[in-house]
């Protein structure tokens, strides 16, 4: 059976996607891209069978077209969401899925008309082998009951109109997914600290920190206008010893080390999520990262939100 794809977005994001996908040809048919820039399409170097649409709507309807990719910006994700959930498309969208909790709530309700999970969502940090290991050793208790983490998150650079919401919900989102994930627990509170200011405006450093209903409390720095690299790490201590990303790194043959983009660093993570969306369309499955997850992160990310602007401890809210 070869699945009908429509991809939007064709950024250096939906890029890879697209080749992800086009290098399943037996289950994998690219019916069309969308993306308002043209050049991003040429860049992309699609063959001629793959048509290029004039507007996402067009895609989404499409008769061939059975699920959709969508990496385009955060703020274009919901309407092309919710579009192609009610079209009953299955869809794989990049993070964060959306921005507002209204959003969700219509996702969950399409989702429950239906019958089904129908969103995958590309936390791609669940499919890095580094943190797959990790997680396989906390899973098997190897440190004992958790009681404390220190991650980081940090970029060389993020675009000129990056914002301070932005590095909650683009940015540190990434840690409260994989935090949950990782530990199996919920974020209660968050509270973040940081004062220099950047020449446009954003605070970078920031340092966030979350408590837990497991009783953890994990700190996260991130700097994203570094100028070294995209850099990476995540530590979890438990009663028995910790563990850190860097122990896996000869077992598994993936660095740790900082590189130059995100692109690079999760290469292998972002072709493994694609592969697996595919795998569970195929077999009927949904083993992913489920919208309700992205709802949870999206929860934490607006409460950092607030707290950034009050700077006080936020409460995280359940729906
Ligand atoms: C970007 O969208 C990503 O997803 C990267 O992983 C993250 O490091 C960066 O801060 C985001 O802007």
């Amino acid at each position: 059976m070869s699945l009908g794809v429509g991809v939007i977005g064709c950024g250096a994001m939906g890029q890879i996607h697209l080749r992800s996908l086009l290098a399943r040809p037996a289950d994998v048919r690219v019916v069309g891209v969308y993306d308002p820039h043209l050049d991003r399409i040429g860049a992309a170097g699609l063959s001629t069978e793959v048509a290029v649409f004039p507007d996402s709507r067009a895609l989404i309807r499409h008769s061939e077209v059975d699920l959709i990719v969508i990496a385009s910006p955060a703020s274009l994700h919901a309407s092309d969401v919710v579009a192609s959930l009610e079209a009953g498309k299955l869809v794989y969208c990049e993070k964060p899925l959306v921005t507002s909790m209204d959003d969700h709530h219509r996702i969950r309700a399409l989702e429950a008309h239906h019958g089904r999970a129908m969103v995958w969502v590309g936390f791609m940090r669940r499919f890095d082998p580094l943190f797959q290991a990790l997680k396989a050793d906390l899973d098997r208790g190897a440190i004992g009951a958790i009681s404390h983490g220190i991650l980081s998150h940090r970029n060389p650079s993020v675009p000129p109109s990056f914002t301070d919401a932005d590095y909650m919900l683009e940015t540190f989102i990434h840690e409260f997914d994989a935090l949950r994930w990782l530990v199996g627990v919920e974020i209660e509170t968050i509270s973040v600290g940081g004062e220099h200011r950047t020449a446009r405006g954003l605070t970078d450093p920031q340092f966030v920190t979350l408590t837990t209903s497991g009783g953890q409390r994990v700190v996260i720095d991130g700097h994203i206008t570094n100028g070294y690299g995209y850099d990476i790490r995540c530590e979890l201590v438990g009663e028995r010893g910790s563990r850190s990303l860097v122990d896996y790194v000869d077992r598994v043959g993936i660095s740790a080390a900082p590189q130059a983009t995100w692109a690079t660093r999760f290469e292998a993570a972002y072709r493994s999520a694609i592969e697996a969306w595919i795998d569970d369309v195929l077999s009927q499955k949904h083993t992913g990262v489920t919208s309700h997850d992205a709802e949870r992160a999206l929860a934490v990310a607006l409460s950092g939100i607030e707290a950034q602007k009050t700077g006080r401890t936020a409460p995280v809210r359940t729906s």
